[in-house]
């Protein structure tokens, strides 16, 4: 669950980028660090690489413009992507690890739907790993590269991915061009100060 740090009175909200290599998850995370809206008072973190070149696991942090305090609480949001290939499973599963929320950003592509389909099943699985489950973590579909020629119908996306009991918000994107991206981003920070609000109510 989200660090709290009473010293500073943030809570930290981790969200993860999950998806197949070039999907555009670290699109997403580039497009968000230069284009978000941090206050003037609050320095936006450094879009940094962790790891080995070919094993790049990215991230930064950010206070909103709209700096939502819950409890007294500060909220800051960390955003994380996971390397693509299968494996870099190992890595996968640290990034995972405290999780809050998932962006799962999927290839619109027909020739990219198994890969998706296949991601998502790993996605599970490295979750159950971590004793998580996929049900209890507050997640959203992206369907990027709208802009290609061969990208499937949202609909046909949605009845792929998107067909559990539940269905997850899901965005269309072309995160290339920025569109979607915070459309998808505004909703899963929604959904989890939407969580921590009504959790820390509970209490
Ligand atoms: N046409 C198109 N290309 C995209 C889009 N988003 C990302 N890409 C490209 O797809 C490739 C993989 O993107 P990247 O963000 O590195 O994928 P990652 O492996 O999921 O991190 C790069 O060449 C991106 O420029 C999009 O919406 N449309
Ligand atoms: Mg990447």
């Amino acid at each position: 669950m989200a660090i709290i740090n009473q010293a500073t009175k943030e809570l930290q909200v981790k969200i993860v980028y999950y998806g197949p290599a070039k999907s555009g998850k670290t699109t997403n995370l580039e497009q968000v660090h230069s284009n978000v809206q941090v206050p003037e008072t609050s320095a936006k973190g450094k879009l940094t690489s962790l790891a080995t070149s070919s094993d790049r696991t990215l991230f930064f942090d950010f206070f909103p413009l709209e700096a939502v305090a819950i409890r007294g609480f500060k909220t800051k949001f960390a955003l994380f992507t996971v390397p693509g290939q299968v494996i870099y499973n190992a890595t996968r599963q640290i990034v995972l690890r405290g999780v809050d929320g998932i962006v799962f950003v999927a290839d619109s592509q027909y020739d990219k739907m198994e890969e998706n389909v296949e991601t998502f099943k790993h996605l599970e699985d490295n979750l159950k790993t971590l004793n998580l489950n996929l049900a209890d973590i507050p997640y959203v579909m992206q369907y990027n590269k709208r802009d290609l020629p061969d990208a499937a119908p949202m609909e046909y996306m949605d009845f792929v991915l998107n067909n559990r009991e539940v269905q997850v918000p899901s965005f269309e994107a072309s995160a290339s061009k920025t569109e979607g991206v915070f459309e998808t981003l505004n909703m899963i920070t929604r959904m989890l100060l939407h969580k921590f609000l009504s959790d820390s109510g509970r209490k």
